[in-house]
């Protein structure tokens, strides 16, 4: 028999005792109803930059193709970041093929035998296979020419020493354990002085950027500073743009092209999928940094700087935010129903509320039990590989008010996320999904 969560949601607020109790909000939209409001799926191939596709053509015949990008499914490895953004920005047509970090999951057969360290990126060109992202570059550059300025350019080369230098002053500061007070002053004291370092680059010319015009050596930089960016905040309490407004208008003129918003990710997601990848990344436990890793985690969003800017992103939300985030919610539906309810019908009511809530702003309570399952779901969106930034946030947003909703247990927390690896976050049920899309 068919149970009735409509009667069981009238029940289970009558059982509570208050009067206006009685009343279980409205009931949810339904699947058909959600499908109708999702935004149109985009076209991957031939539009913006984005996560998803599996060919990009810039408006050339697929025979134009001559690259193939090996990247991983969670569009979040740093070194593919830096490939992926170079392609986008030289329009040069590429087909994509996506593989499994170790840290989410098992590592494909098929990429083992090409590359047998299983280490991303890998990159064919012409036939032939490149490893390692710099030699990459370099082979993309003798190909189609560079991005204004190549990797061996004398004025890329020592752009390209800085940002190894300020990588190494983050790690000593991110991931050593038990730095102390002192220890904690000392490293953000190195970093900060690198990162002045890097705004007196930028400052060497009028524009934003390092040279007169987006290059190589700004590509070679977003990878990290967008990391760092994340998880200085969320661990450290320290907002890198706000402290160093030269590379807060750097971000903010990346910010400005489609390539970078389709690659971009953010503060959460960064700042879990960081310490798997890392070996661990350590909070100061300062009360600030504590106050500003739970606003990363639970909102409200957007998080503000002293000066009132956003840290995180210097673009307004698009007026369509909420509709695309329903749209990937859709996509996936029967992963996450699986995941997170097993499949049962409470877990099929309790989302529709959350999505009811994103896409009309009704309040409508959940199926009692239902709240740990949604913020768990919350926790786990992972930017850019399931959807942009703010529909993220949106859907965060939906999923924690809907929880707080629960009839039964409303402050029941997330799973925790683990530290030394994502394995929650494995692609494979999402997959089949992922490539019933066109190309
Ligand atoms: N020096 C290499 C570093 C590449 C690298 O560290 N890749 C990591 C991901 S960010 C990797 O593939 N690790 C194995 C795994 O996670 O499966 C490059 O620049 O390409």
């Amino acid at each position: 028999m068919r149970h009735d969560f409509a009667l069981e949601r009238k029940l289970i607020a009558m059982d509570l005792g208050h009067p206006h109790d009685a009343d279980p909000g409205p009931d949810p939209l339904d699947w058909a109803a959600l499908e109708a409001r999702a935004a149109p799926e985009p076209d991957r191939v031939q539009g913006a930059t984005n996560a998803q596709a599996r060919l990009r053509l810039f408006g050339q015949p697929e025979d134009a193709v001559r690259v193939t990008l090996y990247r991983d499914h969670h569009a979040w490895c740093p070194y593919c970041q830096k490939v992926w953004l170079w392609l986008e920005e030289r329009r040069i047509p590429y087909r994509v093929r996506k593989v499994t970090m170790n840290c989410y999951g098992n590592k494909e057969d098929w990429y083992r035998r090409l590359v047998p360290s299983g280490m991303l990126p890998a990159l064919e060109l012409d036939g032939e296979l490149i490893t390692e992202s710099d030699q990459i570059l370099g082979a993309l550059e003798a190909a189609f020419g560079p991005l204004h300025r190549g990797m061996d350019d004398p004025q890329v080369l020592p752009l390209r020493r800085l940002e190894r230098t300020l990588f190494r002053a983050w790690c000593q500061w991110l991931c050593r354990p038990g730095l102390g007070e002192r220890g904690e002053q000392v490293a953000a004291g190195t970093f900060e002085r690198i990162a002045t370092a890097v705004e007196d680059a930028l400052e060497v010319t009028p524009g934003p950027f390092f040279l007169e015009e987006l290059s190589t050596a700004d590509l070679v930089f977003v990878p990290y500073l967008e990391r760092m960016n994340a998880s200085l905040a969320y661990y450290k309490g320290y907002l890198l743009r706000h402290r160093h407004p030269a590379i807060g208008r750097w971000f903010a003129a990346l910010e400005q092209r489609p390539t970078y918003l389709g690659c971009q990710s953010d503060f959460h997601t960064h700042a879990h999928d960081l310490p798997p990848q890392m070996g661990g990344c350590h909070a100061s436990g300062s009360e600030h940094q504590r106050a500003l890793a739970a606003q990363i985690d639970r909102g409200p969003w957007p998080i503000t700087a002293p000066d009132g800017a956003d840290p995180e992103t210097s673009q307004n939300k698009p007026a369509d935010a909420a509709e695309v985030a329903l749209a990937r919610v859709l996509r996936h539906r029967a992963a996450l129903l699986e995941r997170y309810g097993q499949g049962s019908g409470a877990f099929d009511t309790a989302l529709r509320c959350a999505l009811t809530h994103l896409i009309q702003g009704d309040s409508c309570p959940p199926p009692g039990g239902t709240a740990a399952d949604l913020r768990s779901l919350a926790q786990r969106i992972s930017v850019p590989r399931d959807m942009p930034l703010h529909g993220a946030r949106r859907l965060r947003r939906a999923l924690d008010h809907t929880a707080a909703l629960d009839p039964l247990d409303p402050s029941a927390p997330a799973f925790p996320l683990t530290q030394n690896h994502r394995y929650d976050q494995d692609p494979r049920p999402f997959l089949l999904a992922e490539q019933a899309q066109p190309a």
